[in-house]
């Protein structure tokens, strides 16, 4: 029986989620440092955006190889894979496995939103109530809602009247059939082109409603055979090692070639190897070191992207839809024969830039210009309140009554993507303003620390942990020059929150790479928590 070693709490910590990142917490907390540990998660079960993203076609496009946990040995050499990338179902039934392999399940209670969350500053312990009436107290609160969780559906005109099925990719419902039927697919970002791939082949018809287009390499999809599966096995020291030191965590290296340094020959061949060996941030990043910095660079490999459309598109006014005119500056994508699926007779392409969605009628979708689809499925592939979202919906008190959603009016904040300010003893997991990288990784590193850090709290008797806003500002500053570096503000995606209307444009990523900031979370410990406010009393740890 576990006891709890904070007074006067219920628990010591309450984890909110079960994805990647609130399992890896309980493991750590409950299983390695022996504390009373509780979670909830409003899904039926663990997986967290691998539970609700089931559409056909959901793809990681980090390699499976590094798409995964790194922390345990023996869970690496026993867990296989078969291609290159993993499938939606197959990391599903991965997380699955972890969660019985080190019994995570048995503290989750599921079907259980967190709905408000207070710090007492008497007790230094947090309140947290749920939507079943239950409210707990513990410590620390270790919140892994997600960053890309939080479903954007875009409020249309008449979207209640259709009558047949409406879905969003973020909340794909089993049992869905789109074989021989009228499908209709808004949003064309990763997950519409993934969903467009899978659905054109076994459609009646597909209409894709596209707002604006976007770049698309090949992912590079291919079986792995058993002997390159073992050779990646035997080799899982060093390449950790690599993808925890460099910026993107993808498991290549990043270039250190200014695009414009070597021949158009040369260029064009680096571009078309990255592109037969696929994957969107290795044709980002592996190519050349300032395609995300420097215009000519970015148009250079845009221009690369678009010859290739115009190669394989037939139909010219199709392909011109097709081929984005502004920068190569959002998250980088990659698929399948996403361009060829606009080659199909069953596939049509709508412009709603130019013509807008008008509303939703009870047989399908109407434009601007009078022209009326009729679908008999409506996919929303239309993206996330990303990052903050899922934390601005809920009531999320910490000192003097300060909210989270009150804070973050602006724009969020967030320290190393951890803290907040003002908001002891929380601890997020890919909060606002941490690094943007295949992102398991990221998640190992930092629940690392956050339990480290509850372990460092414990041991020396602090009640109450809270970064102090000038340590806060500095990083928050940081981030926003580093951003600026970049060419990454100048496009509106998800990113920097613009695909929200009404949130405001802000920077919510250190893109200064997975190994510059493991070692600022590094630098914090060695100066013993400097720039940390430190409450001693009331002393919960026994
Ligand atoms: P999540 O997996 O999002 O889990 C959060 C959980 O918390 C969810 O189950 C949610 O329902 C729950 N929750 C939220 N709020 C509450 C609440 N108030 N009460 C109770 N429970 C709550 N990343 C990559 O690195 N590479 C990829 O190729 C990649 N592909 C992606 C493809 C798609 C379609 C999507 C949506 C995301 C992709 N991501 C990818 C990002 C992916 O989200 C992360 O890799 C990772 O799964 C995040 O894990 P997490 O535990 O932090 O959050
Ligand atoms: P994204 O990348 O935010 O894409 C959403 C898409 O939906 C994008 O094409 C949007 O067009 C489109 N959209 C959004 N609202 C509308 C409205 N109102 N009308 C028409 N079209 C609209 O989300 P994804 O789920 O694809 O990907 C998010 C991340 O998850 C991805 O990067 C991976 O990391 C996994 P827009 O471009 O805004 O014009």
């Amino acid at each position: 029986v576990e006891t709890t070693k904070t007074k006067g709490a219920d628990f010591d910590a309450v984890v909110i989620g079960a994805g990647f990142g609130g399992l890896y917490a309980v493991h750590k907390l409950r299983n390695e440092q022996g504390l009373n540990v509780c979670a909830i998660d409003n899904a039926s079960d663990v997986g967290g955006t691998w539970y609700w993203n089931r559409y056909p076609g959901a793809l990681s496009d980090t390699e499976s190889y590094i798409y995964r946990y790194s922390f345990d040995k023996d869970l690496l050499q026993e867990w296989d894979w078969t291609h290159r990338y993993i499938t939606q179902p197959e990391i599903l039934r991965y997380l699955n496995h972890v969660a019985d392999r080190f019994d995570l399940r048995r503290s989750y209670q599921f079907d259980t939103n967190l709905e408000t969350a207070k710090f007492n500053e008497a007790t230094g312990l947090w309140s947290v109530t749920t939507d079943k009436g239950e409210t707990v107290t513990a410590r620390h609160l270790v919140t892994g809602l997600g960053l890309l969780s939080a479903i954007n559906t875009p409020d249309i005109k008449g979207v209640d009247t259709f009558k047949g099925q409406t879905i969003h990719t973020g909340n794909w419902p089993d049992g869905v059939v789109l074989d021989g039927k009228r499908v209709g697919v808004i949003g064309t970002g990763s997950t519409g082109q993934q969903v467009i791939t899978a659905t054109a082949p076994i459609a009646k018809h597909l209409t894709v409603f596209q707002r604006s287009p976007q770049y698309c390499v090949p992912v590079g999809q291919a079986p792995q055979s058993a002997a390159e599966i073992a050779k990646i096995k035997s080799n899982f020291d060093a390449i950790w090692k690599q993808v925890k030191g460099s910026a993107v965590a993808f498991g290549f290296e990043e270039s250190t070639i200014p695009a414009m340094s070597v021949s158009d020959e040369e260029r064009e061949r680096i571009f078309q190897d990255a592109w037969d060996e696929g994957g969107g941030f290795r044709f980002m990043f592996a190519t050349f070191s300032d395609i995300a910095t420097d215009m000519d660079a970015n148009n250079a490999a845009a221009d690369f992207v678009r010859n290739k459309i115009r190669g394989i598109v037939k139909d010219p006014a199709t392909a011109k839809m097709l081929t984005p005119t502004d920068l190569y500056a959002k998250r980088p994508l990659c698929g399948t024969n996403y361009f060829e699926v606009y080659n199909r007779d069953n596939v049509s392409l709508v412009d709603v830039k130019a013509n807008p969605i008008s509303e939703i009628t009870a047989t399908g979708v109407k434009t601007e210009d009078g022209n009326e689809y009729e679908l008999d499925v409506l996919i929303f592939a239309t993206g996330f309140d990303a990052v903050d979202g899922n934390y601005t919906k809920l009531d999320i008190t910490g000192r003097n009554g300060v909210t989270l959603r009150d804070k973050w009016k602006g724009g969020p904040g967030g320290y190393l993507g951890i803290m907040e300010a003002d908001f002891p003893n929380m601890f997020m997991i890919l909060g606002p303003n941490g690094p943007f990288t295949n992102l398991p990784p990221s998640i190992e590193t930092q629940v690392e620390w956050i339990s480290d850090t509850i372990k460092y709290a414990n041991d020396k008797g602090i009640a109450s942990l809270d970064v102090k806003s000038e340590t806060q500002e500095e990083w928050l500053a940081t981030c926003r020059m580093i951003a600026d570096m970049t060419l990454f503000p100048k496009a509106d995606s998800w990113i920097f929150g613009a695909n929200i209307p009404g949130k405001k444009k802000s920077v919510m990523f250190y893109l200064g790479g997975l190994g510059n900031y493991t070692q600022a979370l590094k630098d914090i410990v060695a100066s013993d928590y400097d720039g940390f406010v430190k409450e001693t009393a009331p002393v919960a740890a026994e």
